[in-house]
């Protein structure tokens, strides 16, 4: 059948269609009797029945993109972070009010239902939900593009809380199925490890390896309110051969799957620890393993529908998310050489044309390098790749400023310093005509700090994207309550166009809409503290200020130094009860890498502090600690919404841009906040009076440790802080084990902290107490939160992609 023929507009989208499609599905695709039906049934039912209207777009987009041979953006990311899909997805097509009374007529709640779904959490933070971010925008905004990336069979892991501290259970996302995806099992590729590699004339071929099969997983990412959508592409590992049989059949059933198991172990878990030499070794397998199924993917599409790949580099751009996929630039290389037969220049040039990468850390421990020797023996062929762009590059380099050892060292690929290692940002830099920071900030920090010398070689390639958030999750999805009031008075159409919002700052004087506003956020509270009444049996007092900080669990975001004004509140409260205290409820959320023993020590000590202050009745009513488990994308979209307060307080030039600052500004929190990553763009926009900015600037950080940071003075100077850190150290909070928390004194008081919690303690807690005396106004609270959220437009990712598309794709949306 011509594609002409067929008829994409299948499916009618009233409450009365809805309801037969999933009637439809519960019966003849779940198999099951609505008489018997469960919460999981009925979900799975309506997944599929708004699935098919999803798919009609996606069809209509992928041949759309097809047809106007559309510059390609992939997307190629280690983490994708999408959270629940079916709200997204009607919301996006613009049916949950009519699936929800659909729904209705047969007897089933749609938020019951929704609350079954299992969040998509292929990613850790900031970096991944970035990624589930762009990829909601690209398909907004029409943009021809794919994500790339590994669908781990194991997320994110689960964390509990028990006695206080972290544990961690693997999170089995799909284990009732999942409706957002379609295998694809004719797609599937041959990925290569170890062997060796020979001559054969002028080629070079790479023989011996142990092979693993990529088959794919699509996602249908829908756009909002455009036919366009967007695919997630997702590579699993397959054996290349089933079971050994003949060892089953003599018993050995263990030797028989230990093969199959060992292949497919490389998509297995999201991050897999590389605390030991195996896991690391394991990481690198599967950073390569999704690059080059993506790689081979990608050449596989373009002749398809071009003759030969000298055109390559005109119709594809590679987005390299922070260095995990930078194995491609070596794979592209090898498939265009080794398989195409193309010459190196050639090849080399069309890399440069096609790459481009984002850097997410300026912290050390974070940059990712490769021993020389490990890469040798996994991927032979690839690191000599590696030493071929080196010498090319220290070669040109040579040209233009002289041959200067020193600096050659600083520059090379290899880092000869200890064991060799590849710096793979470095490779990142070398092959990509873009390179970006993710605030200005940030950027401007990048080109001083880590790639000083490369930014001076290439100093047309780097620039800054300051990161976004899309509004149809963050505000439209999250907080349905304010997006109605929203769209009460300037229209929808925010949704798509974040800048309209500032026609709000128009109602800063409108008592009415404040009022309404003021309510919206009340909702937002008391809904949060039932979820907290119901899953941890506490009570919180919906009219206290709710002063949150949810990310991951980092020293240098520093949660302790929130831990240390809780402490602080508490020994004012005990000591003077009756004084007119503004209640707060302090809310934390994050979780630790299992293997960073100070992240979850400093989660037990919340806890222990939460203990202690939540029973002691002195304190009731003024003030309540509360440490939420399993922080998620689908805790986020509960919490934000209920914040007043946003902890946005990592030492200033640490964070790179955070995302979480602009969700809860956009939701009406008002920031507590260094000046570090996007809070210096969220202070520009909001104004001053409208954020509470304390600490020390990054200059003045810089300038503190040149001269030498002298914790200790500060501690004997301050009695309220040097009270609550020996509270601390002697066991008040851990009366159990009174060394407990002696690890974190030292770390701040005696090793000399690394992120200089203590020279900004006294500022913090002066800018709380402003933030206290603000919240006992409760008008003027307002008035400043609405303009946080009016300030909001450019922090939307449709802006950042827009720009993305602009500057370094060269991309323009497809026309429908
Ligand atoms: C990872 C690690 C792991 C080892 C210990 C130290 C350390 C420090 C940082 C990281 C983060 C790696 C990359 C990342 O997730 N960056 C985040 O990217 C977000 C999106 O651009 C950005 O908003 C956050 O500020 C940034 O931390």
């Amino acid at each position: 059948m011509k594609p002409t023929e067929f008829n994409f507009e299948h499916y009618a989208n009233d409450t009365a269609a809805l309801k037969k499609s999933i009637a439809d599905k519960l019966v003849y695709a779940i198999g099951k009797d609505p008489y018997v039906a469960s919460a999981q049934d009925w979900l799975q039912a309506t997944e599929l029945a708004v699935r098919d209207r999803l798919v009609e777009r996606w069809m209509k987009t992928t041949r759309t993109a097809y047809e106007q041979d559309a510059k390609r953006v992939y997307y190629l990311s280690m983490e994708f972070l999408i959270g629940r899909t079916f709200t997204n997805a009607a919301l996006a097509l613009g049916v949950y009010p009519q699936v929800k009374d659909a729904l209705a007529a047969l007897g089933v709640d749609i938020e019951e239902i929704a609350a079954k779904e299992p969040d998509a959490a292929l990613g850790n933070g900031g970096l991944g939900r970035l990624a589930a971010c762009f990829l909601d925008s690209m398909a907004t905004l029409g943009i021809a593009g794919m994500g790339y990336g590994i669908r781990y069979d194991y997320g994110m892991f689960r964390q509990q809380i028990i006695d206080g501290s972290q544990v961690e259970s693997p999170d089995y996302w799909l284990k009732d199925g999942n409706p957002w995806e379609f295998h694809r099992p004719e797609v599937q590729y041959r990925v290569r490890y170890g062997g060796h590699t020979e001559m054969d004339g002028e080629q070079v071929r790479w023989v011996g390896t142990q092979d693993v099969l990529a088959t794919a997983y699509d996602t249908i990412i829908p756009g909002y309110a455009t036919e366009a959508t967007n695919t997630l592409r997702l590579w699993s590992a397959r054996a290349t051969t089933e079971i050994n049989l003949s060892a089953f059949n003599q018993g050995n059933y263990f030797g028989a799957v230990e093969e199959k198991n060992h292949s497919e172990n490389v998509s297995r878990v999201l991050y897999p620890d590389d605390s030991t030499l195996s896991g690391r070794e394991l990481r690198l397998r599967q950073e390569y393993f999704f690059v080059s199924a993506s790689l081979q993917d990608m050449l596989h599409r373009h002749l398809h529908k071009h003759a030969d790949l000298s055109t390559l580099g005109d119709c594809i751009a590679i987005h390299l998310n922070d260095t995990h996929p930078v194995l491609a630039v070596p794979e592209m290389l090898r498939l265009l050489m080794d398989e195409h037969e193309l010459p190196w220049d050639q090849a080399w040039r069309m890399a440069q044309q096609i790459f481009s990468y984002t850097n997410h850390t300026l912290m050390h421990e974070a940059l990712e390098t490769w021993p020389v020797d490990m890469l040798g023996r996994v991927l032979p062929r690839h690191l000599q790749i590696i030493f071929d762009i080196n010498a090319a590059f220290l070669a040109s380099v040579t040209e233009t400023f002289g041959s200067d050892i020193d600096l050659m060292r600083r520059l090379s690929l290899i880092d000869e310093s200890g064991e060799r290692r590849v710096r793979m940002a470095y490779l990142a830099v070398v092959v990509s005509h873009k390179i970006n920071g993710v605030s200005r900030l940030h950027s401007d920090l990048m080109k001083q700090s880590i790639f000083a010398d490369l930014a001076r070689v290439f100093p047309q390639r780097f620039n800054n994207k300051t990161n976004g958030i899309t509004p149809r999750r963050w505000l439209a999805q999250a907080n349905p309550s304010l997006a109605a009031l929203i769209d009460e008075r300037i229209g929808p159409d925010w949704r798509r166009d974040l800048n309209q919002l500032g026609a709000l700052k128009a109602y800063v004087e409108d008592d009415d809409f404040l009022q309404r506003f003021a309510q919206s956020k009340q909702q937002n509270k008391q809904r949060l503290a039932d979820w907290v009444q119901a899953n941890m049996g506490l009570e919180l007092d919906p009219l206290s200020m709710f002063d949150v900080q949810v990310k991951r669990i980092h020293e240098y975001k520093r949660q302790l130094l929130n831990a240390l004004h809780v402490i602080t509140l508490y020994n004012r409260i005990v000591a003077n009860p009756d004084a007119d205290h503004v209640p707060r409820t302090v809310i934390f959320a994050g979780k630790a890498a299992s293997a960073y023993h100070m992240a979850k020590l400093i989660i037990k000590l919340i806890n222990d502090v939460g203990v202690r202050v939540n029973n002691d009745p002195l304190v009731a009513g003024r003030l309540k600690v509360v440490f939420v488990p399993n922080y998620s994308v689908s805790l986020a979209e509960l919490i934000i919404p209920a914040a007043n307060l946003s902890e946005q307080i990592s030492l200033a030039g640490t964070e790179a841009s955070g995302t979480g600052n602009m969700k809860l500004s956009l939701n009406g929190a008002l920031t507590m906040g260094t000046l570090d990553g996007a809070n210096v763009e969220i202070l520009e926009q909001v104004g001053a009076d409208n954020i509470f900015i304390f600490g020390n600037t990054t200059p003045q950080v810089q300038d503190i440790r040149a001269h030498g940071y002298q914790p200790r003075q500060i501690y004997e100077s301050n009695p309220e802080l040097k009270r609550a850190l020996d509270q601390i150290r002697d066991g008040f909070f851990s009366p159990d084990d009174r060394g407990r928390f002696q690890a974190i004194f030292d770390t701040l008081v005696k090793f000399g902290d690394h992120y200089l919690l203590l020279a900004d303690y006294a500022r913090y807690v002066k800018a709380q107490e402003q933030a206290d005396e603000l919240y006992r106004n409760q008008l003027m609270w307002n008035k400043k939160a609405l303009l946080n959220v009016s300030g909001m437009g450019p922090f939307s990712s449709d802006r950042t992609i827009a720009d993305y598309a602009h500057d370094i794709w060269k991309v323009k949306p497809l026309r429908f």
